[in-house]
């Protein structure tokens, strides 16, 4: 897996609009504030953005529910500052990938007003309709299932009551989505983040979830569809129909599918996806994401190391800890943040070191943490307040409240920090949400200091596009058996890197010897015969 690709190379960055910059002060972020930030990302050294979904919307799920594929979010602007931020970043030579949502549609889209209008017209069979639920539930709580009257049948549901799941088995439902990727991909966009691309096969006859499976994972009926029966299929046709013809970029959010699954979907012959998501490594096993716990870096090395070794030479894996879905990295590692930048550099460390392709989260560049919410008036995400009624019944309001605090996804989703002003700079309005410890936490004054995560992410990924070692190299871990040491060779023909972390907060004793050559990278100023917490270092040991 080692033919050249620019997404092999590039350094993403995924932008999370609503939150990123507001330019006309009505508290929320738009495109024409992304556009006068785009200096901000060059100058980080990002080669390509993820945008979240700035389709017109209803915003019950800030934009995840799509009212109109080919109409820009009002409150986002209009379809020309589209365009201009399109050929803004491709004068800058970045790239442009769209968020396409299409497991389901919102309610209020034509397609489903349609379907319950005219159960026997064109678009009566675009969704999923049943004369009774099954046991599957949603993942914002609840059933599946939401009845529509007009119809006297249930709708399917896996998300909120106003994202209805599309009818993938029905080709005109195929044949739009291929039509409206393509007029996106008319436009020179380059390529798409498929949203729970997994989901959209449903087997036939919708069969019960296990409760048992259910209990455990929180939710019932997903081993039924995660990986369903057309999937490829659906996936092959969209990507002969749509993508391949414009060359575009494909990268699958695929949660729960596993390394041999992925490979399934993402090995080149496989002409399905180019890259994926995985979410295993988010939290460690046993723990759910809206559990109050510390999460071990320990974990995240077993669960790379086997990506590394087993998937890494035949797919391109994806590297991320953070997007718009999961708290902050910082937080979960190190709560109480003591070691709050040390910690965020050894993350930037191996999110740029190792093999793969680093998706960057808005503000995880400045170590933005979690927001301390005080009561659940603060948060505006749908899955919060589905899911905090679904603990409140079993475990109470207080129990309730501190699971949502852990968990919730608006602790990615406050507004990105750039400056000690207002609201960090972000709106001269009301933000549409509260903000962060700006005072500690802002680009602006980081962006002036050598020292700061800022410039450490800044240098690491310029380091990565000197030394393609680091893109295209071997990787080979060390040290597989030792608590807390995580150390690992990359090299290729002409070089050979050697990266040091320490996964622990305490300090430990290295083992073998120092490493030699030059030290191009680290959170802490000397070398030392003892690694101290969370000490990451970037050696190069040999260069031809
Ligand atoms: O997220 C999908 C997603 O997070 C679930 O499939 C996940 O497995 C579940 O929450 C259990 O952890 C995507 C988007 O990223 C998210 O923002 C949307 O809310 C969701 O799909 C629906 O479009
Ligand atoms: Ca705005």
């Amino acid at each position: 897996n080692n033919t050249r690709a620019w997404w092999k190379e590039a350094v993403f960055y995924q932008v999370y609009p609503r939150s990123f910059m507001d330019s006309n002060g009505d508290g929320v972020g738009d495109l024409r504030g992304l556009i006068g930030r785009l200096g901000y990302l060059s100058e980080l050294g990002i080669d390509a953005v993820w945008l979240s979904p700035v389709y017109d919307s209803p915003n019950d799920d800030n934009g995840y529910d799509i009212r109109d594929y080919r109409k820009i979010m009002s409150e986002f602007g209009i379809m020309e500052d589209f365009d201009e931020l399109l050929s803004e970043l491709h004068r800058r030579g970045m790239r442009l990938l769209m968020d396409l949502v299409v497991n389901h549609t919102s309610d209020e889209h034509e397609w489903f007003r349609e379907a319950v209008r005219d159960p026997e017209g064109n678009y009566g069979d675009y969704y999923i309709f049943r004369d009774r639920p099954n046991n599957w539930t949603s993942y914002f709580g609840g059933s599946a299932w939401r009845y529509i009257e007009e119809r006297k049948e249930y709708a399917l549901h896996l998300f909120s009551e106003k994202q209805i799941d599309l009818n993938w088995e029905n080709v005109s439902v195929r044949e739009d989505i291929s039509d409206m990727v393509r007029w996106w991909l008319k436009k020179g966009v380059d390529g798409f983040r498929l949203d729970v691309i997994n989901y959209i096969s449903k087997p036939k006859g919708l069969p019960d979830g296990s409760e048992i499976i259910g209990k455990l994972m929180g939710y019932t009926g997903v081993e039924k569809y995660f990986f369903g029966p057309k999937l490829n299929d659906y996936l092959r046709e969209l990507r002969r129909d749509a993508f391949e013809p414009y060359g575009a970029f494909t990268v699958g959010e695929t949660p729960g599918v596993g390394i041999e699954m992925m490979k399934l979907l993402t090995a080149e012959r496989r002409k399905e996806l180019d890259m994926a998501f995985s979410f295993d490594h988010l939290e460690n096993p046993g723990h759910s994401r809206f559990d109050e716990y510390r999460y071990d870096l320990n974990c995240y090395k077993s669960f790379i190391t086997e990506y590394m070794e087993k998937y890494s030479p035949y797919c391109q894996m994806s590297l991320f800890y953070e997007n718009h879905d999961n708290p902050r990295m910082i937080s979960k590692v190190d709560g109480d943040g003591k070691l709050r930048w040390i910690l965020g550099k050894l993350l930037a460390v191996m999110q740029l070191t190792l093999k793969g392709t680093p998706f960057i989260f808005q503000g995880q560049e400045i170590g933005m943490v979690n927001k301390g919410f005080r009561s659940m008036e603060e948060f505006r995400d749908v899955e919060s307040f589905g899911k905090f009624e679904e603990f409140r019944k079993v475990q109470g309001e207080e129990k309730a409240f501190r699971r949502i605090l852990a968990g919730s996804r608006d602790n990615a989703r406050i507004p990105m920090q750039w400056s000690k002003e207002p609201n960090g700079g972000f709106t001269e309005g009301i933000p549409w949400i509260g903000t962060g410890d700006i005072e500690v936490c802002n680009a602006e004054d980081q962006m002036g200091d050598k020292d700061s995560l800022w410039s450490f992410y800044r240098d690491l990924i310029s380091i990565r596009k000197d030394h393609p070692a680091l893109v295209y190299g071997d990787i080979e871990v060390t040290n597989k058996d030792k608590k807390d040491i995580f150390t690992y060779f990359r090299k290729d023909d002409s070089e050979t890197l050697f990266i040091e972390c320490n996964l622990s907060r305490e300090a430990i004793r290295r083992v073998g010897p120092v490493p030699s050559g030059r030290r191009l990278a680290s959170n802490y100023d000397e070398s030392n015969e003892d690694l101290r917490p969370y000490e990451a270092s970037v050696w190069i040991t040999r260069e031809e």
